[in-house]
């Protein structure tokens, strides 16, 4: 199944400004793609979205604000000259049992892009502030409906381009990764509870159960730790370079893994001169395989046979994975070397053994040590053990172990910390240190693991991660 990227109404340049979201104005935004639909459904959340919605809509016959949670069909008017925008479904949900907390209103509109503006626009007019990315999201944190780790989510599941990565994105938005959070920061605060009464009442730690709290509570962050490879891999997908010398049957790798003759394919060496590149979903992890221009031939000077090479090297550097290709009808040459030690650099390496239809394989030897697949680009010979190759490798015997991973490097680098902090504090109860050094410790493994749910986070970091929303979310 081919992935096709999705787009959203991201804005980088328009960051979310929080004392804004905290004014308690009421917000609108188009929450469907741009573009014609089927339908598409303005949004809006806030203490006066029933009084936009009152402004400019007129029901046919069940009013919207006297029978909430239903659906009611009507026209939306612009008030100014009394004329007919479209006909539509509204419905008002009153606080606090919506998304958000907040009153929230959805029209329904038809799908066109130029009625939705002008929906959104009589909304604006009406009152209403156009909405930030992922300030409805944000709201919902701000007001206690769900955690950061679930916010986090609701963008994933938007974002998914797999059944891995969006069933990932439902668990964490479930809250099953918080509730795992939760659990080892309980043991964490009752460790330190245990550490503070020995402080308050002056009397010596009861290290040994202090001390089993905190084993536990480390097995469980080295096992968080652990979980974002994976975790990371099935949302965000991986970059797979593909490199050789020229010839070798990349660009016809590539197509076969694609199913489809994406790159131009000829036996003339030096055929494919820029990188070029396409998403599939590989057995549910989002993989966007890089073709590029042969390498190893340094010695043309052609400037766009240079530039090529600039980028394939270049495309080897942002490479979760290098897969180097190899001729294995020909012996190995300095070329193929020199391409072997830059593609030693990526995270993760496979070579390649293609054309093996013009002959008996090759014996493994000077790439010992870099797991091997050989393959007939040209008979689809192997392809599937390297596809399989691909997605082991790329999670690393991990497979599907973790119900709830964590997602993102955020978390890991909050996890690390955490696990750093809870380590000290016992080692350092074993040493004999001081009692209210263990305790800051631990207050510190506590606000590292709180920032993956949110319990401790700074409007700074909000604002950052909200700013990875689209607009309407
Ligand atoms: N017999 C055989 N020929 C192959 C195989 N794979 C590719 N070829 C042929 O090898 C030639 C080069 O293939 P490409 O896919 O263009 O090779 P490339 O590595 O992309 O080449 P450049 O873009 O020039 O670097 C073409 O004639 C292909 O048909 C294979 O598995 N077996
Ligand atoms: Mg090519």
């Amino acid at each position: 199944m081919r992935a096709s990227p999705r787009r959203c109404g991201r804005s980088e340049e328009d960051p979310l400004a929080l004392p804004e979201v905290l004014s308690g104005d009421t917000i609108a935004a188009i929450a469907t793609p741009a573009g014609a639909g089927g339908i598409g459904i303005v949004r809006l959340s806030g203490p006066q979205a029933g009084q936009v919605l009152r402004t400019l809509f007129r029901h046919s016959s069940r009013d919207p604000l006297q029978s909430p949670r239903r659906l009611c069909l009507g026209q939306v008017v612009d008030p100014a000259t009394g004329h007919a925008v479209d006909e539509v479904l509204a419905v008002y949900m009153p606080g606090p049992g919506t998304f958000t907390r907040e009153p929230v209103v959805e029209i329904d509109t038809h799908g066109g892009g130029l009625v939705l503006r002008e929906v959104l626009r009589l909304c604006l007019r009406a009152g209403a502030r156009a909405a930030q990315p992922g300030e409805f999201t944000l709201r919902a944190f701000l007001n206690g409906r769900i955690d950061l780790a679930q916010a986090e989510a609701v963008r994933d599941l938007v974002s998914a381009r797999t059944h891995l990565a969006s069933r990932q994105a439902l668990a964490q938005l479930e809250g099953a990764l918080s509730d795992r959070v939760r659990r080892t920061r309980g043991s964490l605060l009752d460790a330190l509870a245990g550490v503070e009464a020995a402080i308050d009442f002056d009397e010596t730690v009861d290290y040994d159960a202090v001390a089993e709290l905190l084993h536990g509570a480390e097995d469980e962050l080295r096992a968080l730790v652990k979980s974002a490879r994976e975790g990371i891999r099935r949302r965000e997908g991986l970059r797979v370079t593909i490199v050789g010398r020229p010839n070798v049957g990349k660009s016809s790798l590539l197509n076969s893994l694609l199913r489809n003759d994406r790159a131009i394919v000829t036996d003339i060496p030096g055929t494919t001169r820029d990188t070029l590149e396409e998403s599939v979903d590989l057995a549910g992890l989002a993989i966007t395989f890089v073709d590029t221009a042969g390498l190893g031939a340094e010695a043309g000077d052609d400037p766009v046979e240079r530039l090529g090479r600039e980028r394939s090297w270049r495309a080897l550097r942002g490479a979760d994975m290098a897969l180097l290709v190899l001729d294995a009808s020909r012996p190995l040459d300095d070329g193929d070397r020199a391409v072997a030690e830059g593609a030693a650099s990526a995270p993760l390496m496979l070579a390649v053994w293609n054309k093996i239809d013009l002959g008996p394989p090759r014996e493994p030897g000077p790439l010992a040590g870099c797991p091997e697949v050989h393959v007939s680009a040209l008979t689809g010979a192997g392809m599937e053990r390297l596809e399989a190759s691909i997605v082991s490798l790329a999670l690393q015997g991990d497979r599907g172990e973790d119900e709830a991973p964590l997602t993102s490097e955020r978390h890991l680098d909050a996890a690390r910390r955490a696990l750093e902090a809870a380590s000290a504090a016992r080692e350092g109860l074993a040493d004999g240190y001081r009692l209210d050094m263990a305790a800051e410790d631990l207050r510190g493994a506590c606000r590292a693991l709180g920032e993956i749910t949110g319990e401790s986070v700074d409007a700074d970091l909000l604002t950052r991660l909200f700013a990875t929303f689209c607009v309407g979310k």
